[in-house]
Formats: structure tokens, sequence, C-alpha cells
């Protein structure tokens, strides 16, 4: 009989499917009681040939994982006996798993225990279909504005619906919700492959969520529509719930005992070739003709009816992989390079995440043939850019504690995506943000990051408009420093005046972007002035703050300049643009929110001395401001203390104290002379305590104090402090072209009143 089989074998091993022969036997116990893995194992093997690759086939029950790499290693279901058969075949293995009974019976009283916790977050265990459908419903009733459900009836052998969501932002002026191109992300076509809705449902869940808070996110969802359907084998999935734990097909009764086929070898593109079985019985069970089974056909028709879909995901587990066409031949497909890039986008997000590489390639050559998967037909049928996604584990049980950090990875990996199809082209400002205060009288550098994801940027194609005193727009090129940033200089201009400036990219095929969106429309803007810092620290590197003060008491939780870790009050990221840290009260995690808080009395963080003196008399200050980004999250009534010292901390002024703050970094911003004179001396300091035994977590970062002037002469027109020959030519220059800057006399025009000033002031020098 296994000779028999090995025989119709064609080229590859992987397609003979006598792992799921002790399946159909299990099959025909009463459906109420669970199919049980009694004396069942999952070996690594590594196999050096096809001969042997055959014989590992034959001997196990199922394959778990694929033949990855050149090390030739597969992951097998075998039956402990038959081990000594690898042995006597000098197979080399190691065991994964030791007994498969117990890992399925573990899993379940895992999640069963974990249901019955308050505690337990949705994510934080594996959910039924029941349970995915009802949070589906839940995420369409929360956020009305950006979901719709989708209902594809009678989808499965045994009649039910394939359910999903679809969400986009919102319409905007030019930008309809409606045009949008999509990406479509499903899992579970393999039923026991349970982390695959999971994350599906993890990214759908959290980009809804983060829209509002992140600006990555609220940028694709602007451009790009995703519509997720979890559970694409809805019959599979639940069988594998009620009966079978690791059932991969779907529920075809095949006749003869046997069940199922499988999915992924039924999509109408080169089906029937290399890597997929005739027999029914089989694992991979091809069907009896192309698009046999309502599910495949039901997701086809989905796609064909939803043309805007540009690119798809089909996530399934185990093993860490990014796979693209083709999976029927080693041939690369027309679009290799695309695919390449694209991969490489995916794998470089998911990577960014927590460092874990998932590998990237065509399925033939990086996994095994497949012909009939889902993929090749999205791409070689219906022209869109076909993915799979092997996700994380080592087995089909991976801990629940895996689908969040899965989710994470994954989510920037859809991101990626998205972006790709909805946002090819974007630009960003490499500091976060643009600038609203420009040095006076200096050309003032900006930088701006230009991602280019479809084509090139056509030489030259990166501009900065600029729009100075509202006298009209000019161009200048900026150059390429470096990765993605470019670099402009906004030009000089004297102290007090406006000036308006975007940026522009064109790529060679013509397609452009501007920064901010609306280019000319709604330009950023930004004022000239002189601007004397006193302080300006994104928290990176200690330049010089105590950590602690005479008379502090804190047992646990003191400052330090960390990268924070989260926990029920404390933030999971500093609050900067660039860079990962920020003072903290204890940045750590222990065993729960209250190990490393602040305990026992009070801890300070006092900066060092910072200068808000205007250096030059000369000077009209406009304003001596001071901002920082700070996190106040405690249990109860706990008060954050924030005082302001201008004699070197000699004595202190409060500047502000506030109570609980929630989980999130907010801005304090004041003017410095309000609360205190300023000078040459000043100095902050942040007290956190803990008064009444709470939970309290401080942060602060991006502390920033300056004085921003312009000269006290009003005819002083170049700012340089002093009223000589070359304000005369200003004010000339100003006056031929109506320059708001000559309106000295400040009613709105320019006319004889400004002349008649100018030279008075002129005379006083
Ligand atoms: O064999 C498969 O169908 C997939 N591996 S799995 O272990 N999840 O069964 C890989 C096939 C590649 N996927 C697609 N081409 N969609
Ligand atoms: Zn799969």
């Amino acid at each position: 009989m296994r000779m028999g089989m090995v025989g119709v074998c064609l080229a590859l091993a992987m397609s003979c499917g006598v792992a799921s022969q002790a399946q159909i036997e299990i099959q025909d116990q009463p459906p109420a009681a669970m199919v049980r893995y009694d004396g069942q194992k999952v070996v690594r093997v590594t196999v050096t040939d096809q001969r042997q690759m055959l014989a590992v086939t034959s001997l196990s029950r199922s394959i778990w994982s694929h033949q990855v790499g050149p090390d030739g290693s597969v992951d097998v279901q075998i039956d402990a006996d038959k081990l000594k058969n690898l042995d006597e075949l000098q197979i080399p293995y190691v065991v994964l798993i030791e007994d498969v009974q117990k890992l399925v019976e573990n899993e379940r009283r895992d999640i069963a225990e974990r249901n019955t916790r308050e505690d337990t977050a949705w994510f934080q265990n594996y959910r039924t279909l029941d349970e995915i459908n009802a949070r589906m419903t839940l995420l369409a009733a929360t956020y009305p504005q950006f979901v719709t459900t989708v209902t594809i009836p009678n989808a499965t052998i045994e009649g039910r619906s394939i359910r999903g969501i679809r969400f986009t932002g919102p319409s905007q002026p030019g930008n309809p919700a409606s045009t949008r191109p999509a990406m479509l992300l499903f899992g579970a076509e393999h039923a026991r492959e349970w982390i695959s809705p999971m994350t599906v449902m993890f990214i759908a869940d959290q980009m809804l969520e983060r829209y509002a808070t992140d600006g990555r996110v609220r940028a694709m969802m602007d451009n790009t529509e995703t519509i997720i359907i979890p559970v694409m084998n809805v019959d599979g999935y639940l069988h594998t719930w009620s009966t079978e734990r690791l059932w991969r097909k779907n529920r075809r009764n095949n006749g003869g005992g046997a069940f199922g086929v499988d999915n992924n070898r039924n999509w109408g593109y080169q089906w029937g070739g290399q890597g997929a079985d005739t027999s029914p019985s089989s694992d991979i069970y091809r069907g009896a003709s192309p698009f046999s089974e309502p599910e495949t056909v039901a997701m086809r028709d989905f796609i064909i009816a939803n043309p805007r879909i540009a690119a798809s995901i089909d996530y399934h587990s185990y093993a860490q992989l990014i796979l693209s066409p083709w999976s029927y031949t080693a041939t690369l497909p027309p679009d290799a390079a695309i695919f390449n890039q694209v991969n490489g986008l995916i794998q470089a997000d998911i990577a960014s995440t927590y460092g874990v590489t998932y590998t990237a390639g065509p399925t033939y050559t990086t996994i095994y043939p497949a012909s009939g998967a889902s993929l090749d037909w999205v791409y070689g049928s219906a022209g869109k850019l076909g993915l799979s996604i092997e996700l994380r584990g080592t087995s089909f049980s991976p801990p629940a504690t895996e689908i969040i950090p899965c989710g994470e990875e994954n989510l920037r990996g859809a991101l990626a995506l998205g972006e790709y199809i909805g946002l090819p082209l974007r630009a960003s400002w490499t500091a976060g943000e643009a600038p609203v205060v420009l040095q006076a009288n200096a050309a003032n550098p900006i930088q701006a990051t230009i991602i280019n994801n479809q084509g090139t940027l056509a030489p030259g194609g990166a501009v900065l408009w600029t729009n100075i005193d509202g006298l009209g727009w000019a161009s200048s090129p900026m150059t390429l420093v470096g990765g993605t940033t470019y670099q402009g200089s906004i030009p000089p201009a004297g102290c007090g005046r406006p000036v308006q400036f975007y940026v522009e990219a064109t790529t060679t095929a013509g397609r452009s972007v501007t920064l901010p969106a609306g280019g000319t429309s709604s330009p950023a803007s930004a004022v000239y002035r002189r601007i004397y810092t006193g302080i300006n620290d994104s928290c990176e590197v200690n330049n010089g703050w105590s950590l602690s003060t005479t008379g502090d008491n804190a047992t646990t939780g003191r400052w330090e300049l960390a990268d924070p870790s989260k926990t029920g009050y404390q933030p999971a990221d500093d609050h900067s643009f660039i860079g990962t840290k920020c003072y903290v009260t204890d940045g750590r995690v222990g065993a729960n929110d209250g190990t490393y808080d602040v305990d026992g009395g009070r801890t300070t963080l006092t900066s060092p001395r910072f200068d808000l003196s205007v250096p030059n008399p000369n000077s009209n200050v406009v304003s001596t401001s001071i901002s920082y980004w700070r996190w106040f999250s405690v249990s109860t009534t706990e008060v954050f203390q924030v005082q302001i010292s201008n004699n070197d901390g000699a004595t202190w002024t409060t500047l502000e104290q506030v109570s609980n703050q929630g989980n999130s970094w907010k801005n304090f911003t004041a003017q410095v002379a309000s609360v205190i004179t300023p000078t040459a001396d000043m100095r902050l300091r942040f007290i956190a305590k803990d008064q009444v035994g709470s939970v309290v977590e401080a942060a602060l970062d991006d502390v920033k104090a300056e004085v921003l002037a312009c000269p006290i002469n009003a005819a002083d027109l170049n700012n340089d402090g002093q009223v000589d020959f070359g304000d005369f030519l200003e004010f000339f220059n100003g006056y031929d072209s109506s320059d708001p800057l000559v309106d000295l006399t400040g009613e709105g025009e320019v006319e004889f009143g400004d002349f008649l000033l100018f030279f008075n002031l002129y005379d006083q020098g």
C-alpha cells in the first residue's frame, strides 16, 4: 500500500497525502468525542534527498511544517513507534512535541481556564467562530463611520456564510472613500492554523483603535480600504473546535470515508500540477476540479466583484515566511521585481517590531510546490498582488501569549502593503512636524522624508516652495542627504515676517505629492524671529539633569532616563518622534503594575541650568515660552508638581500641579514671564510622589524653552542690530512692492505714513 502510494507520487514527495489516513480512521468515531492523538509526537527531521522525504512522508501522519531552505528540515506528526524506522533509515530528527495528545489537551484546558479569568483580554486567548463573529459585529457597531460588514451567504460545503468586515477612513475632498484601492486579508483557509484568524482580527481591531492617535495608521486608512475575512474555512474551523483539533481541509464528504478538500489546492490557476494530490484522503487533496469547492468559489467571486482589491494576504501558519507567486512553478513571475520589493517592505516592517525575520520569496522555492494555491490565482488570473504569510509558531498550538506579538508585527506588515497600494508616494517632515518659527535673517534648512514605492523620483523631483510675506511663490531644489531624506532651505527674511512653504515630490511617471497635502491651498506657515534657545532636550542622553535631590525618599520608581516598557500605568514608548528614551519613574515592567511605580515617598528630577535672558538689549521680546510633554498616570489622587526657579534653584515657584492624566502623553505650554521673571539662571524640577500607597507613574520628554524676539527699532529692517544704509535699501525695495514688512504704522497698508515714520526712526538711529 505504502509503496503503491509512493509510485503515484509526482516529482515531489510532499504531494503524497498519507498523513490523513489516520485522521480518516478516527473520523468514524462519534462526532461528539474529540479525536485523540495518543502516542504521537512531532519531530523535526532533516532529509537529504527525495527518497528520504518519501520515506518520511509515508511514515508520518501529517506534515506540519515545510522544507525550508537548504537544510531540508521538516516537522512531521508521527507515531512514537515509527521513530525506530527513522533511525534505521539514518534520518536524523529532534523531538519538538513529546505528546501531541497532551499538547491538544493542555491547549484546551488553558483556553477554558483563561476564559474563567475576568481580566483576560480578547487577544489573550484563542477564539471560537462565534466569538470572532461577535467581535466583528462589535467593531462595526463601535466604528460605524469606518466599518461595514461583509457576508458571503451559502459559501461553505455545510451551507454557512463566510463573514468579514471592510473599513477605510472617512471621505475627504478629492479623496472619496469609494475610489480607494483595497487590500484583502484573510485567515483560516486551513482550519487548524488558529493564529491566523486571531492575527487578522488583531490587525483590524488595532487599525480601527489607532486611527485617532497613530498618524501612520491614519494615513494608510485614509488612502486604502482594508477588507478582513478572518475565517475562510468556516466548517473546518468549527470542526477543529468541536471534533478534531488538527483538521486542515474543508468538510466535503468525498465518499469512502474520506473527508475534505484542501482549499489551498483548489484555486483555478494552474490547478492540479505539482504539490497537489489526487487522493481524496490526502491532506493536500486538490478536489474534483478547479473551483469545485464553495469556499474557493466564494472567495474568487468576492475578489472579482470587488475590483478595487489591489492586493491580498492569505494568512497561514507556521514557519515565519512571506510567500509570493509562483506556487506551481519555479519559474519567476513577470512581476518578480515588484514582488521582491513588496516582500521586502513587509519583511522590514515585521522585523522592525520585535526583530523577528520572516523569510521571503516565491512559494515554490521557499517552501515547496503547491499548485492551486490562492496566491497563484489572485496574481495569475485576477492580476493582483497575491501574497501569503506563514505566521509565528512552532506548532499549530502556539501559546496564546504569542497572539499579540504576532499581531503587532503583522499589523506593521499589513501597513506596509496598504501603503504600497494606497500611498505609493508619500512625504513627511523628517523631524515629525514643520517648524513654526524660523531664525530671522538666516537660511533655515528643512528636511522631508520622501518614500517612493512605485517608480523613481524624477531628477530634481523634490522641490521646496516658499512664499515670504505673501509676495509670491518661489521654488528651490531639495537634495538627497541620505536614505529617503531630502533637504531644502527656506530663504532668509527679516524678523517678524511670515512665510508659507510646502514640499512637492514628482516621480518620473508623473505622480506627485505635496507636504502638507494641500500644497498651495493649505501650506505650512512660520514666522521669522530671533530665536534664543534656553533648553531644547529630546531626552535621549542626559544633558545634566539630576535624578534625585536631598530629601527624596521614594523606595522604588525613582527617576531614570530610559526607554519605558508598557504597564497599566506606564507608557510603552517615549514621546519624541525621533529616539526612544525619556525621563521616567523607573521604566521597567515587573510582576505587576505596582512593582516599579513610585512607592514610599518622593522622587525629584531637576533640569540643568538654562538661560532665558535676552542677550541683545536691542530686542523686543515676543515670547518666552516653555513646553514639555509629561505623562502622569495614577490609580488614586496623587499630584504631580512642576516647579521653576530663576535663581539656579535657590527658591522655587509652582509652574503647574496636575492630578491623574490617564494613559497618554500630554503637552504643557506656558509663557514663563506670566509665572516668574526670566533670567539667565533658570531651572525646572518635576516631583512625583506616592503619599497614599497608589500606583504612580510619571514621565517627561521633549523639554523646550526659548526666547523669541525682534529688534527694538522697527527701522532695523535687515535685523542686524543697527539702523543704517542697509535698512534704507530694504525700506525702498519694500515700499516699491508694497511689502507688508514696511507697514511700520501697522494699519495694513503701505503708504506715506510708513515713509515718514521710517525717516523719523532712521534719524534716531
Ligand atoms: O501548503 C500550503 O497550503 C501552505 N502551507 S501550510 O502549512 N499553511 O499549509 C503554503 C502554500 C503557500 N500559500 C499560498 N500559495 N497561498
Ligand atoms: Zn495553511
